[in-house]
């Protein structure tokens, strides 16, 4: 098989060209970073447990309406998405105060909000992914109004959603992260697709009897059993056999391998809703 073209190598995931244009890989590694990189380890069977619970989840929200950029798992570590172009904001939604919420506003942990909350970060590594506000994102052109409404309502539905899907297995779903992207019709109307990914690296999920971090945050506090709390996460979710994929601290390649594959069978005849108000004005239109 011919080499496969390496676009960008990131902190978790390496992107490779797809198949067809329009499409790329996302390769699913085991690091774990935190501190925008400062702090780093190869965890083995992370990378095989968040690319099929990220798959599994960009399903479901899928089929309740959120156009998704994830068309189908390739192996146990690859999976197969539209292309699109990043809007360069970190959209994060927060249930409960953790994390930097709990700091920067010394907000007891575990403390359940007055209401949701959203808030933006800017991706920019050299930054370290600094908050900023609306105003900031207007006035730089990080994205339009129209742009950032359509991503806030979109967000808010995943939020209503995974809260129950994650509370249906006994998980509180304490905050998430959300990135977005662009992706243009042939009549150059704009499309926003939900992208990267959606796993225990970018929530924080709280087992709802214990209050035990089963997420990233593991790692990040140095708590130690990461692999094996997103294992329990994909084994609620019924995504992995009973008694796991992992033996002595390593994934079990022939178990992994025997998964059934994901598919999203709804992104194909999806009929997606420009926003671009400038767009001619055809309606829905498939892609
Ligand atoms: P990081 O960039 O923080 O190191 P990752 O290791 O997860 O993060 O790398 C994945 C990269 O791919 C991210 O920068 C993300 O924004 C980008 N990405 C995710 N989905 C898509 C997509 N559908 N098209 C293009 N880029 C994407
Ligand atoms: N997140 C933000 N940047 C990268 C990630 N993964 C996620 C965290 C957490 C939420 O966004 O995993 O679920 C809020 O993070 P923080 O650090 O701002 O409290
Ligand atoms: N993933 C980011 C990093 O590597 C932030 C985080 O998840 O804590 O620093």
């Amino acid at each position: 098989m011919a080499r496969r073209k390496m676009l960008y190598d990131g902190k978790a995931k390496t992107i490779f060209e797809g198949p067809e244009p329009g499409t790329i890989i996302q390769y699913f590694k085991d690091d774990a970073s935190a501190d925008n990189g400062a702090k780093h380890a190869v965890l083995p069977g992370k990378g095989v447990l968040n690319n099929r619970i990220s798959a599994y989840i960009m399903t479901r929200l899928e089929s309740m309406g959120i156009p998704t950029h994830f068309l189908k798992s390739i192996n146990m570590r690859e999976q197969l998405v539209r292309e699109v172009e990043v809007v360069p904001l970190e959209v994060v939604i927060r249930n409960a105060a953790a994390g930097s919420l709990a700091k920067r506003l010394n907000i007891k942990e575990g403390t359940i909000l007055p209401r949701p909350i959203v808030e933006f970060y800017l991706k920019n590594k050299e930054l370290g992914n600094p908050l900023v506000t609306e105003d900031h994102i207007f006035a730089f052109g990080w994205a339009d109004p129209l742009e950032l409404e359509e991503m806030m309502a979109m967000s808010w539905r995943i939020n209503d959603y995974l809260s129950g899907l994650f509370a249906g297995i006994n998980l509180r779903l304490v905050d998430f992260k959300l990135e977005f992207g662009r992706l243009y019709g042939d009549m150059g109307e704009l499309y926003l697709l939900l992208a990267d990914e959606i796993s225990p690296d970018n929530c924080r999920l709280w087992d709802l009897d214990t209050n035990e971090k089963m997420d990233k945050d593991r790692f990040r506090e140095d708590l130690g059993g990461l692999v094996e709390a997103y294992q329990q996460v994909a084994e609620r979710l019924g995504l992995i056999p009973k008694g796991g994929i992992i033996e002595g601290g390593n994934i079990n390649e022939q178990i992994a391998a025997g998964l059934d594959e994901i598919e999203n069978e709804l992104s194909r005849q999806r009929r997606l809703r420009g926003i671009n108000r400038n767009a001619p004005n055809k309606g829905p239109r498939k892609i």
